[in-house]
């Protein structure tokens, strides 16, 4: 029988073992990072704290947090923690303002990253003996790269395509038999369409797995691309400033949740207005801290994702704590007439409603100094060239739906199949003609 783990030593240890080793190796971090991080030590002499205070994993609350303007403020390499003789490699990842975050990684950095993305595929149901379709975009963005080590890292065949060209992605999968896919799961939606377009029934193909994040989904999105793909949709976590995908994995038996690689990344959970951390269990902003990174360890690093942790024990036998599904983030929110409006929110409704397609777009503008959002939302073929009065009962339908989810009054504009521009990676849910103008 395959591994159902790759490391299992780790992935079920007993929880006190976890936090011995998690404590020995935070106290490594704080020494490193005031030793060699000017910035961050700073931070700490400014609190009068010192590395040997930390005495506990409890203690990981007196440490001062780092956000993503820190990693601005020091563009691009003022936070690296090794120096640039030992570092070989560089990511970046756009971000929508500003300068782009720069994060760096050494020879053992990139081994570690490799190691961790291969316990996530194996998390996922994954095996050396798969074909492992790698549609994550290739070059600064850490998906295709990190991806791409991770599955030679665990002995399967990865067959690096990287995003674009759906069409020929498509003939590839049916011809080299790929049986795990990993990418966006906007792009794998956009994978079905192609496979539609040209013919091809998922049915037919050998994908089982699909490996999907960088991007928030839903659970109804969960169950749209499953069936559109034919496969099991396994949920990826992670971000470039703490290492890239692999951060966290979902597991074949928990819709719980992700299991977290927590003997190198450790999470809390903070309430984003005060910094407080909340009580076990509470939804909040998720915050980590490296823990055995080289060039780019960070303490505290605020995510600004929502999500909570659970520890309670799993099916599969992982002791590793579990985080929830991402559900949106802190700077995602959108304040409509004083409505809070996540679009996860927006999406968890649309994907309710029977006749609509998983493409989706908000549209945030201001009449006057009214805030107003619309909806556009594409409907199936059969819907769309149905009697008017059909996709206006529909429309009137989600409005409704929005309005009792939400609050807030939304317009909902159908459009036609297709007419919603498609992501190569990450999907753009929202334009915010507010920030335009
Ligand atoms: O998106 C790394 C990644 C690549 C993760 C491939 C998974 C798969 P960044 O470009 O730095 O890194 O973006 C990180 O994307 O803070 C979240 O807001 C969001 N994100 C990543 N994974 C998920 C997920 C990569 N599974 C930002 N669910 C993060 C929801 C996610 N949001």
């Amino acid at each position: 029988m395959d591994a159902q783990y790759w490391n299992d030593e780790i992935e079920t240890m007993p929880r006190a073992g976890l936090e011995s080793i998690q404590l020995i190796r935070l106290q490594k971090l704080v020494k490193r990072m005031y030793d060699r991080v000017l910035p961050y030590r700073d931070k700490m002499d400014a609190i009068g704290l010192k590395p040997e205070h930390i005495k506990s994993i409890g203690d990981l609350r007196l440490l001062p947090f780092t956000v993503k303007d820190d990693l601005r403020d020091n563009y691009p390499f003022g936070l690296f923690a090794a120096p640039m003789s030992e570092v070989v490699r560089i990511h970046a990842s756009s971000g929508t303002t500003g300068k782009p975050t720069v994060v760096g990684y050494t020879r053992k950095d990139i081994d570690l990253w490799a190691n961790i993305v291969a316990r996530s595929l194996v998390t996922a149901g994954a095996t050396k003996n798969d074909i492992v379709h790698n549609a994550y975009g290739y070059g600064l963005f850490t998906g295709g790269l990190g991806g791409h080590y991770g599955i030679e890292k665990l002995g399967a065949a990865v067959v690096p395509a990287s995003g674009g060209n759906s069409r020929r992605q498509v003939s590839l999968l049916r011809d080299f038999g790929s049986t795990v896919l990993l990418s966006t799961p906007s792009y794998a939606l956009n994978l079905a369409d192609a496979m539609e377009a040209v013919g091809i029934d998922p049915k037919n193909l050998s994908l089982r797995i699909g490996v999907f994040g960088a991007e928030p989904w839903s659970e109804n999105m969960r169950e749209e691309v499953e069936k559109k793909l034919n496969l099991k949709a396994t949920d990826i976590y992670g971000l470039s400033e703490i290492m890239g995908p692999g951060v966290a994995q979902e597991c074949q038996f928990s819709k719980l949740g992700m299991h977290i690689a927590e003997d190198h990344f450790l999470p809390e959970i903070i309430d984003p207005e005060t910094g407080e951390v909340l009580p076990e269990g509470e939804e909040g902003e998720l915050v980590f801290t490296t823990l055995t990174k080289e060039a780019f360890p960070l303490i505290r690093y605020r995510t600004r994702d929502i999500s909570r942790l659970y520890r309670e024990p799993c099916a599969c036998g992982r002791t590793l704590v579990r985080m929830a599904k991402v559900t949106g983030r802190t700077d995602d929110m959108l304040i409509i007439r004083g409505v809070n409006v996540f679009p996860s929110q927006v999406e968890h409704v649309l994907m309710g409603v029977e006749g609509v397609e998983p493409h989706y777009q908000i549209v945030v503008d201001r009449k006057g100094n009214l805030d107003t959002m619309t909806v556009e939302v594409e409907v199936s073929e059969q819907f769309f060239s149905d009697k008017v009065r059909r996709l206006e009962s529909l429309g009137a339908g989600i409005k409704k739906e929005i309005k009792d989810y939400l609050g807030v009054t939304t317009t909902v504009k159908l459009v036609e199949p297709k007419s919603i521009q498609r992501s190569e990676g990450k999907a753009a849910r929202v334009i915010d003609r507010r920030k335009l103008s």
